[in-house]
């Protein structure tokens, strides 16, 4: 296109490599360098994208240094070091939080302006990081900003997916799924490590040296790349890893004979193999072919980052020190992010013992004292199973591990609990006694991790009381609670700078930042008017700025002055985005029946919701399209459309919740009580003065607890009262709301189009299973979820109050800060220490 003047480069500004530069004026000329010499770009040109790459560039200098020293000084001190792996992480974007937590946030925006070009705009060039599915994998990236904030020595672990979450695009037929391709360009914030390479074996088979031991050989043999994205940490010299591995064949393998005779396929079979490995982020495993591609990927995480974790082990002990492993567990903590990482158990036990020539006792002790385990859910379907029939061929030499585990598990029950040998069938590792015979990779997980944990209270409680509670009969120390938490940093400081101001000014520091429990001392300014009134326009201007990209986006034009109402998450049935959307269907019926007059009394409210569906879960994608239908004809009804709005806000990922999250003021956790483990996006909601209305659920309780019940818009049957009710239903007991019967009939007489909904509206109907019967209970929570949002509208007219409750959530989230999260689980799971790097 044609060069504006924005577009050509400041001939005035020299192009200096400054690296470290702390004046805008220098560090305007260390972006001009880093635009000029990439050899990326054309160094005559300074458009948006270009000089994003560059911003990008000269801030990754600094993390570089601080990153260099601190694994020097980590190297030095040799602490306790935390590994955190996970399958998932996700990340979003990095900029913004990256001059956040450096503190150059300003002078990377003055220079930029001297360089012709806004902060803002540049962000945005970046994509988002979607290395991960949703609430699970956000959460290892709020830890891994707490870890290098409190200065831990904590490392996590990854696969670097070509393509990480599928972007959403909505269609007349409902969810698109279309590749996101986060590395399209490349990404600035990686580093590739050549130097650090570790073979992982597939297949082969086990041989019997002649001294007995046994050794894995043959198969295939893929190479991990390590690819390290820095992690900085607020306001402090700590800089960690996030250690991506990559799959990469050998030369050796690449066969030039048959290369040269025209087989291009086959010569190359083995590199196209190991592009498989981390093509995409958790494929579809329908298929048989799916599954073994999954159960690769988790080996090719825990074999590649055990190896790593063994080499730097050894690497720090003192040169002429011979290698003492029972140190191990104390330099040494690995933490599994839920069951995906479950191989890293037998791993350890194969390295130790077939590389490291280790006796099983010794082994089994080394890696019981290193391993723990959190739980994130528990839902059935998510309680990964393997077949052992496709783990024997995959891995051999683990499955002969996993057995001596499962043997000598059922001989320690024999021997210390013989009242428990009846539950031994369900308290196995293996489970035989299905048709297809399974690995229990949770069961494998309990049995050998030093400790579990749930991540909300209600959520462990339920962890003990049911799904592992023999097992706390048998280890009841091993079991513990980590309520889940969110930094701070990306989800108040630099998300919504306009109230993160107001509340520095109020508590006259900005110290929350690091420690949040000092929001509490809002509290008692809560009923002053003048913070209400500026705490009102805050909200005011996120409200207006989240409107102006909900027209971008959807064309749907909404107004700020009405009560924005969020639900942003995974779709789900157990989430119930299903029970909001009816709510929302009822509602605008009754709207529809109204006088004029009876209208205008109404709280005109505008009902977003976002999320996506896996791929394959048809009622999932079902309610999306709903949703889609319902604001179609709402939208245009121009009756009503004053009084409401409903958005499906398209492709939800961190960024679109960075913009969501400080415009909500009511926001929807309305799991059914028991499923959901904690959630999270309910603590950046009320962190960011959002009001909740929401059931008994995950974290939703101690959130209720901790901002106060007035201020907390409840209802809905609690957790233990659902199996009573799931009961009653099937013995036919159960009388629907002729609200609820009123709202599905609405959709079936086809006000939202023709599409047919009766198999979704089913799910909610008849009095049985999984799925079908209205296993969510929908139906029965329907009337006390209306009456809420009776309540709710009738909060919303007094604005004074609202205002409050509003100022009182934020008062009440110090507790959900990840950094309390972390730090619980350095002192009373890992048991490590701070080891801060001096500054110079
Ligand atoms: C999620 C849980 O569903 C959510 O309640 C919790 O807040 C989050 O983990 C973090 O602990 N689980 C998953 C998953 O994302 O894939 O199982």
């Amino acid at each position: 296109g044609s060069a504006t003047a924005k577009d050509k480069i400041s001939e005035k500004i020299p192009a200096v490599a400054h690296p470290l530069a702390e004046k805008s004026t220098e560090i305007a000329s260390n972006i001009k360098y880093h635009a000029e010499y990439s050899p990326h770009f054309s160094p005559f040109k300074f458009e948006l994208e270009q000089a994003y790459y560059a911003t990008a560039d000269s801030v990754r200098d600094r993390l570089i240094k601080q990153w260099n020293e601190t694994y020097s000084h980590y190297h030095k001190v040799n602490p306790k070091q935390t590994y955190y792996l996970s399958m998932e992480y996700l990340q979003g974007r990095a900029l913004t939080n990256a001059v956040g937590n450096l503190d150059v946030k300003d002078a990377y925006a003055d220079a930029l302006k001297q360089l012709g070009h806004a902060l803002e705009d540049i962000v945005e060039q970046e994509k988002d990081a979607a290395l991960g599915n949703g609430g699970l994998g956000r959460l290892a990236s709020c830890f891994l900003d707490s870890m290098a904030t409190l200065n831990l020595p904590a490392w996590g672990y990854g696969l670097r997916y070509r393509y990480g979450l599928f972007k959403q695009r909505i269609t007349k037929a409902g969810q698109e799924e279309i590749p996101e391709d986060w590395l399209e360009k490349f990404s600035p914030w990686e580093v590739v490590r050549h130097d650090v390479v570790f073979p992982v074996r597939f297949f082969g088979q086990v041989e019997v040296l002649p001294t007995g031991s046994r050794k894995w050989v043959g198969g295939e043999v893929i190479q991990a790349v390590a690819y390290d994205v820095p992690i900085p940490g607020y306001k402090t010299k700590n800089t960690n890893s996030l250690r991506l591995w990559e799959a990469k064949a050998c030369a050796e393998d690449f066969n030039l004979f048959q290369f040269n005779d025209g087989q291009y396929e086959s010569a190359a079979l083995l590199h196209a193999r190991a592009q498989q490995i981390c093509a995409v982020l958790y494929p579809g495993d329908a298929t048989e072919n799916g599954k073994l591609l999954r159960l690769k990927q988790q080996f090719f995480l825990c074999s590649a980052s055990l190896q790593d974790i063994i080499a730097r082990f050894k690497d720090r002990k003192d040169d002429n020190d011979e290698i003492k492993w029972s140190e191990f567990p104390s330099k040494v903590a690995v933490q599994l992010n839920d069951t995906h990482p479950t191989l890293a158990i037998p791993e350890l036990m194969r390295l130790l013992m077939d590389e490291e020539g280790l006796g099983w006792d010794e082994a089994w002790n080394i890696t019981t004292s290193t391993i723990a385990y959190t739980n994130h859910t528990v839902l059935p379907e998510a309680l990964e199973k393997w077949s052992q029939a496709v783990m024997w061929k995959l891995l051999p030499r683990h499955m002969e591990i996993i057995e001596e585990i499962d043997k000598r598990f059922i001989a320690m029950i024999k021997s210390t609990r013989p009242d428990l040998e009846g539950k031994l069938p369900d308290l196995r590792v293996l489970d035989n006694n299905t048709q297809k015979a399974v690995v229990r990779m949770a069961n494998l997980c309990v049995v050998s991790s030093h400790t579990v944990n749930g991540v909300a209270q209600l959520h462990s409680d339920i962890l003990k009381a049911e799904l592992f509670a023999d097992y706390v009969s048998i280890w009841p120390g091993k079991f513990q609670n980590k309520t889940n938490g969110i930094t701070p940093r990306r989800w108040l400081r630099f998300c919504n700078p306009e109230l993160s101001h107001i509340i520095t000014k109020w508590l006259k520091t900005d110290q929350w930042v690091t420690n949040l429990d000092l929001l509490a001392n809002l509290r008692q300014f809560a009923d002053n008017s003048d913070l209400q009134s500026e705490w009102e326009l805050a909200k005011m201007a996120s409200k207006q700025r989240l409107a102006n990209y909900i027209v971008q986006v959807t064309g749907v034009s909404i107004d700020p002055n009405s009560l924005f109402d969020i639900q942003v998450k995974r779709i789900h049935e157990y989430k119930r985005q299903l029970l909001n959307i009816l709510g929302a269907v009822y509602r605008y019926k009754k709207l529809k029946e109204m006088s004029p007059a009876d209208r205008k009394r109404t709280t005109p409210r505008t009902i977003m919701i976002g999320g996506k569906a896996f791929a394959t879960y048809t009622n999932a994608k079902r309610i999306v399209k709903l949703v889609n239908d319902v604001g179609a004809v709402v939208n245009n009804d121009p009756e009503v459309n004053s009084f409401l709005k409903v958005v499906f806000v398209p492709n939800y990922n961190v960024s679109v919740a960075e913009m969501l999250i400080p415009g909500s003021e009511l926001s929807q956790h309305i799991s059914t009580a028991g499923m959901e483990a904690s959630g999270t996006s309910n603590m950046k909601f009320a962190l960011n003065g959002c009001l909740i209305i929401g059931t008994l659920d995950g974290a939703n309780v101690e959130i209720r607890e901790e901002i106060g019940d007035t201020n907390f818009f409840l209802f809905g049957a609690t957790a233990d009262e659902v199996p009573r009710l799931r009961k009653e239903r099937e013995d036919g007991m159960f009388k629907p709301d002729p609200r609820f019967e009123e709202a599905k009939q609405f959709i079936r007489s086809g006000a939202f189009g023709s599409y047919d909904y009766n198999p979704l509206l089913e799910s909610l109907e008849g009095n049985s299973g999984y799925g079908r019967g209205d296993y969510f209970l929908v139906g029965y929570d329907f009337p006390s979820y209306m009456d809420a949002q009776e309540r709710v509208d009738e909060a919303y007219k007094d604005r004074k109050r609202w205002i409050k409750m509003s100022i009182l959530s934020t008062a009440g989230s110090g507790k959900f800060s990840s950094d309390r999260t972390i730090a619980q689980y350095a002192q009373e799971i890992w048991k490590i220490n701070e080891c801060s790097v001096p500054s110079m």
